[in-house]
């Protein structure tokens, strides 16, 4: 199986809740490692870019408003089969449809203050991953 890296966030909701310390260990737990991190409070410009995708959705200004209304913890988390495992771990966009045990079930309020994001493919986990982070952020220890 492939070695592989992903871009985490945990969202405003999770942090203003002290939950990052949870979340992270949720990762730790299922062998994906933190390769960088950064605690920070996104621009609305800085998240307009990153949720590019979805700028036509209805939910759009709301997503950004909300992801800008809060420190946010951004992440490298690498693994083998980092993307794949860090969609389960995390669970369902709503946590009404998140299975038990998985990061949203457990800490998310609702669809949109969802508690954590992640990448949804190894090539989204690319772009991702160098929005946030230039190359010397990111340890290659591991
Ligand atoms: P994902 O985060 O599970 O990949 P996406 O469909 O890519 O879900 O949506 C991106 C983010 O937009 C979600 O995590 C959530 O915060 C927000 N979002 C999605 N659908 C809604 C909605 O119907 N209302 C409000 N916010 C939403
Ligand atoms: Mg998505």
């Amino acid at each position: 199986m492939a070695n592989e890296k992903t871009l985490s966030i945990i969202k405003p909701n999770a942090t203003l809740d002290n939950n990052i310390g949870n979340i992270i260990s949720m990762f730790e737990k299922n062998d994906l490692r933190i390769a960088a991190a950064k605690l920070t409070q996104l621009s609305k410009e800085k998240a307009e870019g990153f949720y590019i995708e979805h700028k036509d959705r209805p939910f759009f200004g709301e997503l950004v408003e909300f992801m800008t209304s809060g420190p946010v913890v951004l992440m490298v988390l690498e693994g083998e089969n980092a993307v794949a495992k860090n969609r389960e771990i995390m669970g369902a966009t709503n946590p009404a449809e998140a299975a038990e045990g998985t990061i949203r079930k457990l800490y998310a309020k609702s669809i949109g203050e969802n508690a954590v994001h992640d990448s949804d493919s190894a090539q989204s986990a690319e772009r991702e991953v160098s929005y946030f982070f230039e190359k010397n952020e990111i340890v290659d220890r591991f």
